[in-house]
C-alpha cells in the first residue's frame, strides 16, 4: 500500500493546550506523524510518496472561500494588531446572544465565528501545514482513483472536527471530507466515510448532513461525557435528502473490544447495504487503551482485526489519519489497521 506523507506537517505545532485546568504540552504534536511514518517503513508497508500541491479549488469543494481566506490571513492580522504569540480564539457566542449569519468585522469576534473551541492555535504556518495535509488526502484519493486498491494518507494536522467554515479539535481542513468529495467529483456516485476515531466526527457530519451521496458512520465516545460534547448522538440521522445517511454510534466510557466490535459490525453492515463505490476511513487510533486523552480499551491486536474487516467490504479504500495520542504505540496501532487490510 502506498503511503502519502510530507514533512510539511511540521509547519503546524500549537505547542500547548488547556487540559483539565492546566496548560500542558499539546497532545497533537509533530512527533505523532513521525512515529507512524517510522512504523510504515519498519514493516515495509510500501512506497512513501510526497503529495503534489493541489489547487485551492479542490478544497473549496468542501470549505467556504471566506473561511479559507480567514485561515490564510488571520495570523498576519493578529501580528498587525500588535499581538505576539499564536492566534487563539477565546470567547464564543452564548445562547443568549443572537447567532450571526455573516462574519463579523472584529478580529476576536471573527475568530470565534470560525471556530468552536480552543484545542489548537493558528500559528504563522498552520495554513501551509493544513493545505499540505489536504494535499496528502487528495493525492491518496487520486492514487485510488487511478486503480490502487487502497492508499494511506498520513495527514497531520487531522481533519474530522473541521466543518465547512470552522476549525476545532486540532483540525483546520477536513481531509477525509475533501477526499470523499474528490471521489464524487471523479465518477463515484456514492461514497461512505467510516469514522473510527475515538471522537465524534462533528465536522464531517456537518459537511454532509443534508446529502445522500455520502454515508457517514461514526463510532465514538458518547457526547454525554466526551468531546466534542454537543454532537454525536444517535438521534442525529441527517436532514432532508440526507436523512438516514448519518449514523452515530455513541459508546460509554470504558468501552472494550467486544462492545466496540458490536457497534463496528452494525456500521459495517449498513455501509455494505448502502453499496458505495469508494470508502474513506477516518483512521483515529485514540480508541487504544493507553491513549492519554481517551477512555476506550482497544488493544494493539484489535487494530489488525479492524483492518481485516474493512477489507471485507471489498471497496477502493482511502485511509486518512486522524487522532491517536499514545505516541509510543501510535505507529504499531495505525499500521496494524493497514497491515490487517493488506493481508486480508
Ligand atoms: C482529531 C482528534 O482526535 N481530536 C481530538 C480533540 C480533543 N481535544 C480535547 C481533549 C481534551 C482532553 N483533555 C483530557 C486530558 C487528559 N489528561
Ligand atoms: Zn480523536
Amino acid at each position: 500500500m502506498k503511503t502519502f506523507y510530507t514533512a510539511d506537517h511540521h509547519l503546524h505545532h500549537s505547542g500547548m493546550e488547556l487540559s483539565f485546568g492546566r496548560i500542558v504540552e499539546t497532545f497533537e504534536k509533530p512527533e505523532r506523524a513521525e512515529i507512524v511514518l517510522r512504523r510504515v517503513k519498519e514493516v515495509g508497508l510500501g512506497p512513501v510518496i510526497e503529495p503534489a500541491a493541489y489547487d485551492r479549488a479542490a478544497i473549496e469543494r468542501v470549505h467556504t472561500p471566506d473561511y479559507l481566506d480567514f485561515l490564510q490571513n488571520v495570523f498576519a492580522e493578529w501580528r498587525a494588531a500588535g499581538r505576539d504569540g499564536e492566534v487563539w480564539p477565546y470567547s464564543w457566542r452564548h445562547r443568549s446572544m443572537p447567532m450571526l449569519d455573516a462574519p463579523p468585522s472584529g478580529l476576536d469576534a471573527r475568530l470565534s465565528y470560525y471556530s468552536f473551541d480552543m484545542a489548537g492555535s493558528i500559528t504563522g504556518t498552520t495554513w501551509q501545514a493544513a493545505r499540505r495535509a489536504a494535499d496528502t488526502a487528495l493525492a491518496g484519493a487520486d492514487a485510488v482513483l487511478s486503480g490502487e486498491r487502497a492508499a494511506f494518507a498520513l495527514c497531520r494536522p487531522p481533519g474530522h472536527h473541521a466543518g465547512r467554515d470552522f476549525f476545532g479539535g486540532y483540525c483546520y481542513l477536513n481531509n477525509a471530507a475533501i477526499a470523499a468529495q474528490r471521489f464524487l467529483d471523479n465518477g463515484h456516485a456514492r461514497v461512505a466515510i467510516f469514522d473510527i476515531d475515538y471522537h465524534h466526527g462533528n465536522g464531517t457530519q456537518e459537511i454532509f448532513y443534508d446529502r445522500d451521496d455520502v454515508l457517514l458512520a461514526s463510532l465514538h465516545g458518547d457526547p454525554d461525557f466526551e468531546f466534542p460534547f454537543h454532537l454525536g448522538y444517535a438521534r442525529e440521522r441527517g436532514t432532508g435528502r440526507g436523512e438516514g445517511f448519518n449514523l452515530n454510534y455513541p459508546l460509554p466510557a470504558g468501552t472494550g473490544w467486544l462492545e466496540w466490535q458490536a457497534a463496528f459490525e452494525d456500521a459495517h453492515a449498513r455501509i455494505g447495504a448502502y453499496a458505495p463505490t469508494a470508502l474513506v476511513i477516518s483512521l483515529g487510533v485514540d480508541t487504544f487503551k493507553e491513549d492519554p486523552i481517551s477512555q476506550f480499551k482497544l488493544e494493539s491486536e484489535h487494530f489488525l482485526a479492524i483492518g481485516r474487516r474493512i477489507a471485507d467490504l471489498a471497496l477502493p479504500t482511502l485511509f486518512v489519519m486522524e487522532g491517536g495520542y499514545a505516541v509510543d504505540a501510535l505507529g504499531v496501532n495505525a499500521v496494524n489497521v493497514l497491515q490487517g487490510f493488506a493481508g486480508a
